[in-house]
């Protein structure tokens, strides 16, 4: 809702330029890997506009993280800018080291103006690509990279190598300064304004005016394989993505090997990251391939020479898709799918309504996991369980709804008070843990993509309308489902996944749209220390930010 109000396409002209060969330039062995970010105000021209972003090192998109599998990496952030600044390693488990993680508030308090932090972890059991971005404010529409993990060396490539290899980051433009707008968004409780433009690697492409310089291109030779790393690092909106005359095969999403499988389209949420092949062409010619996105919000439009997608609308191109994705399942890469379930969580997501005399009209939206709009509190969670303070946060975040109701049918719109609160849950070491996220027809019907740090989980099932704990469990797939970080909540439907929760920590779960975590769509996990003295959370570095 509210994000879903604009009508326009956006596309890329795809030219492709491939220049990283990063199965075979890579360094063979395990390696220390430094970064040096440099968090810097710098003006860029977009739209026939100039405007002052916040980039990391000057670029937009940021810097490449590339490390392979076992490697330690360093990244140095120093603060330049005016504004409070934290980074998250997507998909990175951060396995016992929260702190390396990155959410402002939950495992850190913000690197401050002039000030730095450096983020150490290894990069363990995970190969692929990820990506990193602000986590604080909305300072990611313009502060996002890619993360490539190569697979450690001598474990094979399970499919065959691309000749080459591009990264492709989808994200959105605004030409106004985002934070000064989300403010005041805000203050008068209502949704900020939606972007104008979408990107390709930062650049919105030949549909907008002066982007003819601002158009990303490759350039590809027939007959070789090409491998596409693609992100969704846009803050709102869910994505269709295909390249005209060609066919894409999945592989790989948020660094899990799947079955490959062949599509016109791939449909990535803000957050995920989707490996493809690009399949030959049928018969275009051998220079330009052209690209297009287009919101999931508005009908498809058919232009000469781009790529025609599913229409914005349709459920049952995303349903038949999400199907389609499943773990690769090998001896080399198992699914190890938890089947007993120590712990059931179901949590309805919803919106609603608060007093706020200030604002407009005397109201302003909330979002809420069980009817609990999480609020921020004003030093790390993580901190503050690590170092038992008191009075941070509360470990009460119920388990299922206090009064379950006809969650997709009539749209409610009476008694939708929610409760504010720093709630979260506590989940022994090791646990098994089931939960369904539930849509609801409070206010509206809305599909949301689900993240949560710290863990990949298993979506073992979803479907549209009201979750049945009496039959639908039978319908799971629990041999093959696929794993990941990131999952969509279909619009007035459920999603249910299962991890083991064998990494102790603060681990934020929220929805990836940044309205809605705005809004408090948001909650987390405390996963409690194991017996052992190498299964709790390590002592925090140095050097990691005060509040
Ligand atoms: C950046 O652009 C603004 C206009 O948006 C302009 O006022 C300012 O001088 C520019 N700064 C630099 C360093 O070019
Ligand atoms: C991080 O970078 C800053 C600025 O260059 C530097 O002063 C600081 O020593 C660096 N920290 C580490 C641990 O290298
Ligand atoms: C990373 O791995 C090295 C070598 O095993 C270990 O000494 C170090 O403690 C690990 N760091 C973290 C943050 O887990
Ligand atoms: C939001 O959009 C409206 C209508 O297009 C425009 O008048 C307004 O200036 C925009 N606000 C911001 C903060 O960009
Ligand atoms: C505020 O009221 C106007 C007019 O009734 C309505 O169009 C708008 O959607 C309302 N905004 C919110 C945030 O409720
Ligand atoms: C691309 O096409 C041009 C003319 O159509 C041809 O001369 C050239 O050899 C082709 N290149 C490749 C790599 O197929
Ligand atoms: C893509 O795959 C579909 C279904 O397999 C097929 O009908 C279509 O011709 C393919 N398109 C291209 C461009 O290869
Ligand atoms: C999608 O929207 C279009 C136009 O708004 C409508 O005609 C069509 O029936 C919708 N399709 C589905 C599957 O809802
Ligand atoms: C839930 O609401 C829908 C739509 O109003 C209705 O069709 C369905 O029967 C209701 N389910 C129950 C269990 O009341
Ligand atoms: C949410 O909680 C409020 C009280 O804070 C209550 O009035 C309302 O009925 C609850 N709504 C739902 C859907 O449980
Ligand atoms: C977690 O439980 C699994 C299954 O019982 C067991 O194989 C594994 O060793 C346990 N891990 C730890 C760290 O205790
Ligand atoms: C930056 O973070 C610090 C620590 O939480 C906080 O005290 C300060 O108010 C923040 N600054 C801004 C501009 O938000
Ligand atoms: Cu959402």
């Amino acid at each position: 809702m509210a994000s879903s109000c604009r009508n326009r396409l956006f596309s890329g002209l795809l030219f492709l330029c491939f220049g990283f060969l990063g199965f075979i330039t890579s360094p063979a062995e395990a390696a220390i890997k430094k970064y040096q970010f440099d968090v810097q105000v710098k003006n860029v021209s977009r739209l026939c506009h100039a405007k002052p972003i916040v980039t990391i090192n000057g670029r937009f998109p940021g810097p490449t993280i590339y490390v392979r599998e076992g490697d330690r990496v360093l990244i140095n952030v120093t603060n330049h800018a005016q504004y409070n600044m934290s980074i998250h390693w997507h998909g990175l488990k951060q396995y016992r080291n929260g702190w390396a993680d990155g959410p402002a508030y939950v495992t850190q308090c913000p690197i401050q103006t002039g000030s730095s932090y450096t983020y150490d972890f290894n990069v363990t059991g995970q190969r692929g690509t990820l990506w990193w971005h602000a986590h604080i404010l909305w300072l990611r529409a313009t502060v996002y990279g890619a993360i490539v993990i190569l697979p450690k060396q001598g474990t094979p490539f399970p499919f065959p190598r691309p000749y080459r290899e591009a990264e492709i980051i989808l994200g959105e433009w605004w030409n106004g300064n985002v934070e000064e707008f989300v403010n005041k968004a805000n203050n008068l409780g209502l949704p900020p304004n939606s972007s104008d433009a979408h990107t390709i690697n930062g650049k919105p492409g030949p549909l907008f005016p002066c982007s003819e310089k601002h158009t990303f291109a490759m350039e590809v030779e027939q007959g070789k394989t090409y491998l596409l790393r693609i992100i969704n690092a846009a803050l709102n909106d869910e994505l269709f993505f295909g390249i005209a005359g060609h066919n894409l095969t999945v592989v790989e999403v948020d660094a899990v090997y799947t079955k490959p499988f062949t599509t016109e389209a791939i449909l990535i949420a803000p957050g995920q990251t989707t490996n493809a092949f690009m399949d030959a062409p049928v018969a275009v010619d051998n220079k330009t391939a052209t690209g297009i996105f287009q919101y999931r919000g508005i009908p498809n439009t058919v232009l000469p020479s781009l790529p025609q997608l599913p229409a914005s609308n349709d459920t049952a191109f995303a349903l038949s898709y999400n199907k389609k994705l499943k773990s690769l399942n090998t001896p080399n890469f198992p699914a190890n799918v938890p089947l007993k379930v120590d712990r059931k969580l179901f949590y309805t997501i919803g919106f609603g309504k608060e007093s706020c005399p200030t604002c407009l009209n005397g109201t302003r939206f909330v979002a809420s996991l069980n009817n609990i709009s999480f609020e921020m509190p004003q030093v790390g969670l993580l901190q503050a369980h690590y170092f038992n303070l008191k009075g941070v946060f509360k470990t009460d975040f119920p388990d299922r709804p206090q009064t379950p109701f006809n969650y997709t049918g009539a749209p409610l719109t009476a008694s939708l008070g929610t409760s504010t609160g720093t709630r979260l849950s506590k989940i022994a070491f090791n646990s098994t843990v089931e939960l369904v996220l539930q849509d609801t027809n409070l206010l509206t019907v809305e599909s949301h993509p689900f993240h949560l740090h710290g863990y990949n989980f298993f979506v073992v099932g979803t479907g549209i309308g009201n979750f049945d704990p009496a039959k639908d469990p039978a319908k799971y797939n629990l041999v093959d489902p696929v794993e990941r970080n990131t999952v969509g909540v279909p619009t007035g439907g459920w999603t249910a996944i299962r991890f083991r929760a064998d990494n102790p920590g603060v681990w934020f779960m929220h929805c990836h749209l940044e309205l809605h975590t705005g809004w408090g769509l948001k909650t987390a996990f405390v996963v409690e220390d194991g017996p052992g003295s190498d299964h709790s959370v390590l002592p925090p570095p140095k050097d990691l930010p005060p509040c």
